[in-house]
């Protein structure tokens, strides 16, 4: 009996010490965002004279984060690429972003704990269970936290973080040439990431069909940070022999998380060469077999078995829009991947789904035969000229909790926030 209580108090120990430990790694891996113009006290300071802190074990500790600075065009700035920076370099500025992990939060301080350095701010979060957890933005620290969350190297085009590795080819990162996912046993879940686009072309009548090798994205440079990498892409669209269309991207490397911001200016005079072209992007797996696809915009789940079903041919018919356009892949093997799209410009019923369940089909940059199942966007009217742009995202996780529209709110919408000072 005395053991017996004795394990119930160890117990209680271990859950009243981990009281402030999300449930699980989709809420530690959560990552919150502010912008400068959100913490007054900051604003105009020095980047390097800021740090963030959180109580851990009773002490004020330094956790990790980073601050990135923004271009006028809403991207993450880059002194080698052409736009130019919103503010001033090296100082905070009102779009000037703070990253840290919603995991690395703590519980709030108590007015005898002390931080090396000035207290200046408290960020509060709201936990979706209404917990409250707090960072504290500290000014003249000496002190700094160690961890690394993505290692991003763009001599080895490679990037590995707490999650995931992904390996691809140096001269075009939109051909993977590895990937490997945590504890997932056997080859790789993702064959890559493919791109296609099928087209009419005005002066010879022709229908052409473009994959991934016409679709070339060179790193140009990269900002490196322990909560996310991002990488300035810049992608060329060669067609006839031409470099038809440049598009800047901007891929951000989170722990958990490939997230595509793609902005490009469609030339009117080029867009007018193509008739009614129809572009694809899509993650390829590899022999998920038994693995559920869920969508927002049904209520049924698709079966991946090598097999086109009827449900799944009528998948390939559902428009999608600027809301609710979640997918979702779960299988039994503590794989699970979610992906959504968000426009930059309001562009409902244009985009719709991609999917395809075969062992047989292939093209030239598959890694492994077949498509088990290939899942994505498809876009149909792409503007005659303007803006186009969006920010495509693709979330991966040992185990996903909730329905699709529940999960892709989720990972869509930040949590509350409040910032005292
Ligand atoms: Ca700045
Ligand atoms: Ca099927
Ligand atoms: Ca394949």
């Amino acid at each position: 009996m005395k053991t017996f209580l004795t394990c119930v108090a160890a117990l209680l120990l271990v859950q009243a010490s981990y009281a402030y430990l999300p449930s699980s790694n989709e809420d530690y891996y959560r990552v919150v965002m502010l912008n400068g113009s959100e913490i007054p006290p900051i604003k105009g300071k020095e980047i390097g004279e800021i740090s963030l802190f959180a109580v851990a074990d009773g002490v004020l500790e330094p956790v990790p984060f980073q601050i990135d600075e923004y271009n006028i065009g809403g991207g993450v700035y880059f002194e080698d690429w052409h736009e130019e920076i919103d503010g001033t370099l090296g100082i905070i500025d009102e779009n000037d972003k703070i990253l840290a992990l919603y995991g690395d939060s703590g519980p709030r301080r108590k007015p005898f704990m002390r931080a090396d350095g000035k207290i200046v701010a408290e960020i509060e979060l709201l936990t979706r269970h209404g917990e409250k957890r707090y960072f504290y933005v500290v000014e003249g620290s000496r002190l700094e936290a160690e961890a690394q969350h993505v290692r991003h190297s763009i001599e080895a085009s490679h990037v590995e973080t707490d999650f995931f590795s992904l390996t691809y080819e140096k001269e075009n990162q939109l051909i993977w040439k590895d990937f490997s996912f945590a504890d997932y046993q056997g080859d790789s879940p993702i064959d890559g990431l493919k791109i296609a686009m099928e087209t009419g072309i005005l002066s010879s009548g022709a229908n052409v069909s473009y994959d991934n090798e016409n679709f070339i994205a060179k790193t140009v440079a990269e900002n490196v940070g322990p909560i996310r990498t991002t990488a300035q892409l810049h992608l060329t669209f060669v067609l006839l022999g031409l470099d038809f269309i440049e598009v800047s991207v901007q891929l951000h490397f989170y722990p958990n998380a490939l997230i595509y911001d793609v902005r490009l200016i469609m030339p009117e005079t080029r867009r007018a060469m193509l008739v009614n072209p129809v572009l694809t992007m899509t993650l390829d797996f590899n022999n998920l077999y038994g693995a559920r696809g869920i969508t927002d915009a049904l209520d049924e789940h698709v079966i991946v078995d090598g097999v086109m079903s009827d449900l799944e041919r009528k998948v390939n018919e559902l428009t999608l829009n600027s809301e609710h356009n979640g997918l979702v892949l779960k299988t039994d093997k503590g794989f699970n991947v979610a992906t959504f799209m968000n426009w930059i410009e309001e562009r409902d019923s244009i985009t719709s789904i991609y999917y395809l369940d075969d062992p047989e089909y292939s093209n030239k940059v598959d890694r492994f035969k077949g498509r088990l199942p290939d899942a994505g966007y498809r876009v149909t009217e792409l503007p005659e000229d303007g803006l186009l742009g969006f920010v495509a995202s693709i979330y991966f996780s040992d185990k996903f909790e909730g329905k699709p529209e529940a999960l892709s709110h989720y990972l869509r919408v930040a949590p509350d926030i409040k910032v005292n000072f």
